[in-house]
């Protein structure tokens, strides 16, 4: 079966071809290929051809393909059964795992997505304040619930638009948008709706514009006006989680929110979301308290063992050093070989994740962003699928660097770079 053959016949019965629209490879004008396997730093396609990944499925394999351990709690687990929709002790160890190294979070959730986590907590925070608006960042990604599909108005304070046919025009007006580092934007909407937002929403290192860290002082911000105002802070670590560093991007910069949404790596590579924080506000949920939130598969305990058997590979001492150390090569890597090929790069990097900007300066909010080459990228992406490098099918992504990836694929990665620049 060829790449091209298996594209077909997905087409035919699977809406767009996948199960989620960036695996169309539409935003680099390409098609997929069709994985077979994946081992450590590498996938192989239906054909055979291999791939250094630096997608990781979207983060959640920050271990890297069929890791031993996490193959082996994976087996044992299933050896048990699969599903019991009733309690397990599996739950309450990834949960104690997960509260140990989140502070901030004294109770802890399971779901099944990431999406599903943080319409769960964005329920909570509205149940909590008795407001309904939602604060968000231009350019940010928490999942496809409704109020999360929505992008600024006409101005940068009115209310929200439905970014997609299908979300109703109230819903998306309960959502308003600013630019992330403006503190100053952020102050000017909390006055405009004051006592109106349960929660504001952010990715402390944004990452579905390309990866755009925090300026120093931001975050900090965001803590000191949400508590003045009675406002949820949600930080979505869906993908920082446990990737920046064991705690997170909320130890990494030291400013706790009152909740936080995990994902992809506390799932081991299986369908886990979680949202946890505060015992007092995590008690409003049901059973315990009247907030509504239930879901069959959650807490699959396969997925909790597979889970668990992730963190405490991340609990090893040198890995978080090591994946800081190689996004670090990486980066002094391309910047020096594009400036030696004249072509304008920039780059963010924070932890395990780097994202490179055809662009004179690395952006400081998604507007800039936006303004980065993304034909180039494109093109780019192409050439470096020819040379065996997979890299996020969109350039608004990041690269995630997985504790596989080692010198010898940070090398494989800037020779492949080195040829897809010239006469990019
Ligand atoms: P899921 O519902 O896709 O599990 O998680 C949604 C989500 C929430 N928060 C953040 C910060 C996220 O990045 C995501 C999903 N990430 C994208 C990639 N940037 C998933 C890839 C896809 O949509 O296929």
């Amino acid at each position: 079966m060829t790449n091209a053959a298996c594209w077909r016949k997905a087409r035919r019965v699977l809406a767009g071809g996948v199960n989620s629209p960036v695996r169309s490879f539409s935003a680099v004008g390409s098609s997929p290929f069709f994985v077979d396997r994946g081992e450590g730093p590498y996938l192989w396609d239906v054909e055979g051809k291999r791939y250094l990944d630096y997608v990781g499925s979207w983060g959640a394999l920050i271990l890297g393909h069929r890791h031993p351990a996490v193959m082996r709690a994976v087996a044992g687990a299933l050896r048990n059964g699969t599903c019991f929709g009733t309690p397990t002790p599996q739950e309450t160890a990834l949960a104690e795992a997960i509260t140990g190294a989140f502070p901030s979070m004294e109770q802890v959730r399971f779901v099944s997505s990431g999406t599903e986590a943080v319409m769960s907590a964005i329920r909570l925070a509205r149940a909590k304040t008795s407001r309904s608006k939602v604060l968000k960042f231009e350019g940010a990604y928490h999942g496809h619930a409704d109020s999360l599909l929505a992008r600024a108005g006409s101005g940068m304070f009115t209310l929200g638009l439905p970014s997609s046919p299908g979300v109703p025009l109230h819903v998306a007006a309960d959502t308003i948008s600013v630019s992330f580092n403006g503190l100053k934007g952020v102050a000017e909407a909390v006055r405009r709706h004051r006592r109106e937002i349960a929660c504001l929403i952010v990715e402390p290192v944004m990452a579905n514009s390309g990866l755009i860290p925090p300026e120093p002082g931001f975050l900090e911000g965001l803590r000191r006006l949400t508590r003045e105002e009675g406002i949820v802070l949600i930080f979505d670590e869906v993908i920082t989680g446990f990737r920046l560093c064991y705690g997170g991007a909320q130890k990494l910069y030291g400013v706790e929110p009152d909740l936080t949404v995990l994902g992809k790596a506390i799932g081991g590579g299986f369908p886990v979301g979680a949202y946890g924080g505060g015992r007092k506000l995590m008690g409003l949920l049901s059973p315990a308290g009247p907030v509504y939130q239930a879901g069959t598969l959650s807490g699959h305990p396969v997925a909790m063992a597979a889970g668990l058997a992730t963190l405490e590979a991340l609990r090893r001492p040198g890995v978080y050093r090591r994946l800081n150390e190689r996004a670090g090569q990486l980066k002094k890597g391309l910047l020096a070989l594009s400036q030696r090929a004249g072509v304008p790069a920039a780059v963010h990097q924070t932890g395990g994740l780097l994202t490179l900007f055809f662009s004179k300066a690395a952006p400081r909010n998604a507007a800039q962003a936006k303004r980065s080459d993304s034909r180039r990228y494109a093109r780019y992406f192409r050439r470096m699928l020819k040379e065996g490098v997979y890299l996020p099918p969109s350039s608004f992504e990041a690269w995630f660097i997985s504790a596989a990836h080692g010198r010898r694929q940070i090398d494989e990665t800037l020779a492949a770079h080195r040829a897809a620049l010239r006469g990019l």
